[in-house]
């Protein structure tokens, strides 16, 4: 005769059986840092699976199809951060994670952009005095950043990513001082100036009859600081009508005295609408490097014709 507590054991290992969720493959999604997925020439890009409360251990193989050369610098599992070649085109990329678990494998991929970068800048003799009458000033910093409004009456705000902060105030003789902490290597911050507009109702503006563009800049101390030029693409459908951002190939180094640099806008890359340009600013980015924190003055930003 069968003992009726090893029959309840049987009975109810039998139902446990039946009740254990079946294992189902990986669900995941692959998240970018950036998280606009778009990276510019000389800039890096970092992947990684965000996995929700899937905690099933999971072998990951990650494959990497781009437009331009991208070296990864680390990465394990699922993460992986690339390089993107300096000299690069622009294009598209794609990455690919494929997961393995108990129950089964699944394969997900991440577009993304490669902005080409805005053409080498020139270095030139600092300050003009008095300023060129072909120059169309659109700062001057004479009394502007108290109205956060520019001489186009374009808005004057700040932006910040992880952790970074960035703040503008008025700098001595009539220039804005940009002031930055970026805590972490990924922080960024930087300050822009619509063409025309005010705070989030920025408008497209025309530059496409201008040659060049040309700003002064230096440090507020005794050190260096590297920051980047961008300058945003206006869209219609975009929210806030924020197109794709074009940052400066090579990082600006702020001396501790007035430096002028001029981008001439036939250099602007393949694709690049001068007919409707949203806002021109200054990037910082902890990966760039020269401290966590500090100041710069930016002076006379103007387009020339
Ligand atoms: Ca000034």
């Amino acid at each position: 005769m069968t003992n009726p507590s090893v029959w309840l054991c049987a009975v109810l290992l039998g139902l446990l059986a039946g009740c254990a969720p079946k294992p189902v493959p990986p669900r995941f999604a692959v998240v970018t840092d950036p998280a606009d997925a778009q990276v510019a020439g000389g800039r890096t890009i970092r992947f990684s699976c965000n996995r929700g409360l899937d905690r099933e251990p999971v072998e990951y193989a990650t494959k990497l199809d781009s437009d331009c050369p991208m070296k990864q610098v680390d990465g394990s599992g699922c993460l992986a951060t690339y390089e993107v070649g300096q000299d690069c085109l622009g294009g598209k990329g794609v990455y690919t994670v494929t997961a393995k678990g108990k129950g089964g494998t699944t394969i997900v991929s991440k577009d993304f952009t490669l902005v080409r970068s805005l053409a080498s800048h020139e270095v030139l003799p600092d300050r003009p005095d008095p300023l060129p009458g072909a120059w169309k000033l659109m700062d001057t910093f004479d009394g502007t950043v108290e109205k956060k409004t520019n001489l186009w009456q374009g808005f004057i705000g700040t932006w910040t990513f992880k952790s970074g902060s960035c703040q503008v105030e008025p700098g001595p003789e009539k220039t804005l001082k940009l002031s930055y902490k970026l805590p972490i290597g990924s922080s960024q911050c930087g300050f822009f100036e619509y063409l025309l507009g005010g705070e989030g109702k920025s408008e497209p503006v025309d530059v496409s009859g201008y040659t060049s563009l040309t700003f002064q800049l230096r440090s507020a101390d005794e050190r260096q600081h590297k920051v980047r030029l961008e300058v945003v693409q206006w869209d219609k459908l975009a929210e806030y009508n924020q197109g794709p951002v074009f940052t400066g190939k090579e990082a600006l180094v702020a001396k501790p005295y007035w430096r002028r640099y001029e981008y001439k806008l036939s250099e602007l890359p393949e694709g690049f609408n001068l007919k409707a340009i949203k806002s021109i600013g200054l990037s910082l980015d902890g990966k760039d490097g020269f401290g966590q924190d500090g100041a710069v003055l930016v002076d006379n930003l103007a387009f020339i014709q």
